[in-house]
């Protein structure tokens, strides 16, 4: 399975195309636009999640709510996008300028994407870099994580992101009021994971790096940690691992999860913990310095609309992520071209291995 996205913020849609689903697999449209909702919500979002309505469509790859096996095409379309067509037109815009974007952006955003993305790709406006590194696109990565879960529901697996910050909500009021924004800590879980998803073959194969990755990969993310993760380093061996047990009902098991359910690169059968640190959203309100890349002048930094905090939404887009990866590895060990080899696979597996899923 492989996720390629595309799409700017104010462009006229964000698109998802997903590869290496089995045939045969049922999407429910109200599960996918319930989970961008969720993404949508949360304290501290900005006043564009009044104007955006995220609700997938799908031009490719399903019939009837079923997939086909072929490749999944999936867009989410930017209602703003009517008060940016003629400043994000993918082609040269036709008449007077008009709407937003029609400036170019020359004062770049620390902590944002603005100065590195305007220096590396040559631009002279900034907004052709902050566009696509624009959270935004997370919209797209949470449309295909929600097919990702509807492939793991049927093992079972879930997959939850939360807040793991306490006082969220104070401390976005206090930001708000300052005129400043905040970052925080989400966590995902997901449980009833079998064992030997992932691989110690190569780093590629490891699980926990490639949960790594994506989520790195997310906007604003700056820390990734699986299980107990950094807090170990102050332990002992003796304190640090997990031991294994066995009963009848459970099989083998473990009484603590410090691993995170990931050991060696494979998940081992214990519920998957990941979390996710975000900065401070980089979009001030009271703007840092910078320098005017058109003068060479002291300035400060762009202001534009953005969101105080977007922690609720980075726990939708972290388990989206997270998903997304599990369900690559469920394909890559269990196979199937159609759905019922996938789970006829998985059956075998977990037939053969004394572990035992929760019962249903
Ligand atoms: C974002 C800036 C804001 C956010 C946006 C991410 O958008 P705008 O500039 O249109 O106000 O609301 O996130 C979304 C639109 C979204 O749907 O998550 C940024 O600069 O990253």
């Amino acid at each position: 399975m492989e996720l390629v996205t595309a799409g700017e913020s104010h462009g006229p849609a964000l698109v998802a195309i997903v590869t290496g689903l089995p045939a045969g697999l049922v999407l429910d449209r109200e599960a996918i636009d319930a989970d961008l909702r969720r993404r949508q919500q949360g304290y501290g979002r900005s006043p564009r999640q009044q104007i955006e309505r995220d609700e997938v469509e799908v031009l490719a790859g399903l019939r009837h709510g079923r997939t086909l096996g072929t490749p999944l095409a999936l867009i989410v379309r930017n209602v703003d996008h009517k008060n940016w067509s003629w400043g994000m037109s993918p082609w040269p815009p036709a008449g007077e300028p008009a709407g937003k974007g029609t400036k170019a952006v020359t004062l770049p955003r620390p902590g944002h994407a603005d100065l590195a993305g305007a220096q590396k790709y040559g631009l002279s406006d900034v907004r052709d870099a902050l566009e696509r590194a624009s959270a935004r696109h997370t919209a797209a990565i949470v449309a295909a994580g929600s097919v990702a879960k509807a492939l793991l529901g049927e093992l079972d697996v879930s997959v939850r992101g939360s807040v793991a910050d306490a006082e969220l909500e104070r401390r976005v009021d206090e930001a708000r009021a300052e005129r400043d924004t905040i970052g925080g800590l989400a966590e995902v879980r997901a449980t009833n994971v079998p064992p030997g998803l992932g691989s110690y073959a190569t780093k590629a194969d490891r699980l926990d790096a490639r949960l790594a990755a994506t989520l790195m990969g997310t906007q604003a993310v700056k820390g990734v940690e699986i299980g107990d993760g950094f807090a170990l380093a102050a332990l002992r061996g003796s304190q640090a691992h997990d031991e294994i047990h066995r009963d009848d009902e459970r099989g083998l098991f473990r009484e603590t999860n410090r691993a995170g359910g990931l050991e060696g690169g494979i998940t081992n059968g214990e519920d998957v913990v990941v979390r996710v640190a975000m900065k401070p959203l980089p979009t001030l309100m009271q703007p840092l310095a910078s320098v005017d890349l058109q003068t060479g002048e002291p300035a400060h930094a762009l202001v534009e609309r953005s969101d105080t905090a977007a922690v609720e939404a980075l726990a939708v887009v972290a388990e989206a992520c997270v998903a997304f990866e599990l369900a690559r590895a469920a394909r890559e060990k269990f196979g199937g071209d159609a759905l019922g080899d996938f789970t006829g696979a998985y059956r075998a597996y977990v037939e053969r291995i004394d572990w035992h899923p929760r019962t249903r």
